[in-house]
């Protein structure tokens, strides 16, 4: 985002396991601090050094060691990108258990170490459940191996999980198994308008009740948000140009039979649109237009990019009460900048972005903390799939109770009692007031 800039000096490239463990140790023993880096395409600073940490780059952590057909289980390195495993898997029919807009760059050791959503959450379930294992470099050097490939093991307490969206501060995740789905034969995207943010959710549990095991996403936008990304990319292109309609949904199934999903897909657009919950639709008629509409939904946050001040919400909230807070915010900003709401609806998670050519004390002081407040009187998270980085390490306690938020400090003070790993990360630093949770 070119928001967090860091002062680092030295940036260490390690090839291995072991170099990683001997960069670690080294590191504890001087008191040196480090900031492992990925793909660095994280939101909210979690990659990027906050004084002169040094940086340890996983890039070179790229290989991929197994892939079983039969268990649909890759194990590989951390430094390997998403989309080099996805095309790596689907020669074994398989396809990698998730997929985000970064795909092209992010690492899958950042992935799970920000416990990273994406577009097929919906579908496939999180990260928590798809790595089987890991292998995880603590802070003194030790290898921590739990790198196993098993679907089903209840053998004591299940370490890897702490790892997973830890953002590097508690180890640094080396390699991982993951379990991988079939990857499908047919796939069907729509794009589809509705009249009010009330219609949508109707359209969502009609979804999900007609469409069952193919349903594979369902994102939704504003109108605020496809004017954006329509009017900054000339190859992005609305379907449904003209529509007056204020929200947009991009529903894709995924399955084995293209006619049996044919079949679901049509009775549910005729059904939705004579009970009113679209009000028009557009069905993509090959591969082509499937990645045209996800251009559409890609372009947003890339549009939302080329602004000046970028504040960046990632939230997950009750769906029904969900679009409220994007009005609420737009009434509060007014005309100081453009607000939009989009997101992944399926799985409760907003993207509340609010753009201005200028940062400024005003305009901040509008969105924040309200946003957060809110969030919390909602019972929602202040951070649904992004991390808190550096961004948000002050803000765990609109989310996080402070008997949750001492355990953590406890199990941080245990693995990494020099506080060498990530630090200014996550938690705040101690003696600093996190705001209460029912404030
Ligand atoms: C997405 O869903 C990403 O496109 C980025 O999580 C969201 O930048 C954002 O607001
Ligand atoms: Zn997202």
């Amino acid at each position: 985002m070119g928001k967090y800039k860091g002062e680092g000096s030295l940036a260490v490239r390690p090839k291995t396991t072991e170099e990683v463990s001997r960069i670690l140790k080294h590191c504890n023993e001087r008191n040196l601090a480090v900031v492992p880096q990925g793909g660095n395409t994280g939101l909210v600073g979690g990659s990027v050094p906050v004084f002169d940490e040094i940086i340890v780059s996983m890039a070179r952590l790229n290989e991929v060691k197994s892939i079983d057909p039969l268990s649909g289980v890759l194990v590989c390195q951390a430094g390997c990108i998403l989309q080099h495993l996805d095309d790596r898997v689907a020669k074994e029919g398989l396809m990698m258990p998730l997929d985000l807009g970064a795909k092209g760059s992010c690492h899958i050791g950042g992935n799970i170490s920000t416990n990273a959503g994406g577009i097929r959450y919906l579908r496939y379930g999180s990260l928590h459940g798809s790595v089987l294992g890991l292998e995880v470099v603590l802070a003194n050097g030790e290898v921590l191996d739990v790198l196993q490939s098993l679907r089903k093991d209840t053998t004591g307490y299940d370490l890897k999980q702490l790892f997973i969206g830890a953002e590097g501060t508690l180890g640094l995740v080396t390699a991982a198994a993951i379990h991988c789905p079939p990857r499908p034969k047919a796939k069907n995207a729509t794009f589809l308008a509705c009249a009010t943010f009330s219609k949508v959710l109707e359209t969502f549990r009609k979804a999900k009740a007609d469409l069952g095991e193919i349903l594979s996403a369902f994102e939704f936008l504003d109108k605020e948000s496809l004017d954006l990304a329509v009017g900054t990319y000339e190859d992005v292109k609305s379907p449904l140009p003209g529509s007056p309609e204020r929200f947009y949904v991009l529903l894709e199934t995924s399955g084995s039979n293209e006619d049996h999903d044919n079949e679901k897909l049509h009775a549910f657009l005729e059904a939705a649109l004579e009970s009113g919950a679209i009000s028009d639709g557009a069905v993509a008629q090959d591969g082509t237009q499937l990645k045209a509409f996800w251009r559409i939904r890609e372009g947003v946050p890339e549009a939302l990019n080329t602004h000046k001040a970028m504040y960046k919400y990632d939230l997950s909230i009750p769906q029904s009460t969900m679009y409220g807070l994007v009005e609420d915010m737009r009434a509060r900003v007014g005309d100081r900048a453009y607000t939009v709401g989009y997101g992944h609806l399926g799985d409760g998670n907003l993207h509340l972005n609010v753009v201005a050519d200028a940062y400024s004390e005003e305009l901040t002081s509008l969105i924040e903390p309200f946003v957060y407040e809110r969030t919390a009187e909602l019972g929602g998270s202040v951070s649904a799939e992004h991390g808190l980085g550096q961004m948000k390490a002050d803000c765990i306690g609109y989310t996080k109770g402070d008997s949750a938020v001492s355990l953590m400090r406890l199990v941080k003070k245990t693995l990494d009692p020099k506080g060498i790993l990530n630090p200014y990360k996550v938690l705040p630093l101690p003696g600093e007031v996190t705001p209460p949770q029912d404030s």
